[in-house]
């Protein structure tokens, strides 16, 4: 009898590296919980195993990378049963999250196509990170009340110093969409390959992962100007504030086009969003661990919040793209109301990584 559902992830070995394919291509690769366990499961089995020295990670059919998670299940949770499976999908994702981080094996993420919210959690742990000319990066949570989880509280604020040392508030604030140039310029990505050569390069890696790197390099192609580069500057200035109230007021008093639309953009966000992603970005914590221990207090608190349901109902089930937030002005989400999401989870609630 064939099983009732799909795998929705390929899990093999090919020579001497272990192959994970994301494949659920109707939601552009998205992560389901049981996704994240398989995923894990495989990371676990190749851990210790000397006859694997490198894994590669990618999507198999169809388009993206990877959209980000079942979040449309999620909201379902908060409503249904407390956000108890809500919690359990990001308990599962992060700790597959922290696996990447702390995994003593090479791993590739070949971020050919939309590589969003989750799917940024599965390439920005990984040594190499593969953008191309499909590459469509973002951390868009704020149109849904969430937060730049999935690690970003760790990675974004430590972006190189090229970029200003503000993109990461940039991209959360704004939820930007980032081109594969665009990637590599801010150092998301290490390696720009026409998608063209993808075959070749997972191939030769393979064959030769002790030799990965050079193979990477051989296959670079040189990418088209990163048109953010342009903006680096602007960001800087324009996203230095801590307070969601500031950056709202620099991006109206900045004379430029530019500006104007970030200012529509940012607007248009969930304000205790924001402020839990400014917040976030600016005490990173001293040890991944703590990091995906904090993200999950924020993420079990926020897919309760009215602004939760609300936005995935906007972006995902009605599409009307017009969210009512609440509080709907920056100015009414108090001090004392992000305090709170941040705050600890009771005995026995909190997130633990997998043993080492
Ligand atoms: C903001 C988000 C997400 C989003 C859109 C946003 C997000 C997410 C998805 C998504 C997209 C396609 C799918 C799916 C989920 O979209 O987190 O299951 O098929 O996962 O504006 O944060």
């Amino acid at each position: 009898m064939p099983p009732l559902t799909k795998a929705e992830v390929i899990v093999r070995r090919e020579g001497s590296v272990g192959r994970i394919s994301l494949d659920r291509p109707k939601a552009l690769h998205a992560l389901t919980q049981s996704m994240c366990e398989a995923i894990s499961a495989a990371l676990l089995a190749w851990r210790g195993d000397p006859a694997i020295e490198a894994v590669l990670l990618d999507h198999a059919a169809g388009r993206g990378f990877c959209a980000g998670g079942d979040v449309a299940a999620v909201r379902r949770s908060a409503l249904e049963d407390g956000g108890a499976a809500g919690r359990a999908f990001f308990h599962a994702e992060y700790r597959m999250n922290h696996l990447l981080f702390a995994y003593p094996k090479p791993v590739a993420a070949f971020m050919d196509g939309v590589t969003m919210g989750g799917g940024v959690g599965l390439a920005l742990p990984c040594r190499w990170r593969v953008a191309t000319e499909n590459t469509l990066f973002a951390m868009p949570e704020g149109a849904i009340g969430l937060f730049p989880d999935v690690g970003a509280g760790w990675y974004l604020p430590r972006l190189a110093k090229q970029t200003g040392g503000r993109i990461g508030q940039f991209l959360a604030l704004t939820g930007a969409r980032l081109d594969g140039a665009e990637c590599l310029w801010a150092g998301l990505a290490t390696h720009y390959l026409p998608s063209d050569t993808l075959a070749e390069a997972k191939a030769r890696i393979a064959a030769e992962p002790a030799h990965a790197e050079a193979i990477l390099s051989e296959l670079s192609a040189e990418p088209p100007p990163a048109r953010l580069a342009g903006n680096a500057d602007r960001i800087a200035r324009l996203f230095a504030s801590d307070r969601l109230e500031e950056v709202i007021a620099a991006l109206a008093a900045d004379p430029s086009d530019w500006a104007a639309k970030e200012l529509k953009a940012v607007t248009a966000k969930c304000p205790a969003s924001a402020k839990v992603a400014l917040r976030q970005f600016a005490s990173p914590q001293p040890d991944f661990a703590a990091e995906m221990a904090r993200e999950y207090r924020l993420a079990a608190r926020l897919i309760m919040r009215p602004d939760f349901a609300e936005g995935v109902r906007a972006v995902l089930i009605d599409k009307d793209n017009a969210p009512r937030w609440n509080p709907a002005s920056p100015e009414d989400v108090t001090e004392a109301m992000v305090e709170a999401i941040f705050a600890p989870l009771p005995e026995g609630e909190e997130w633990v990584p997998f043993p080492a």
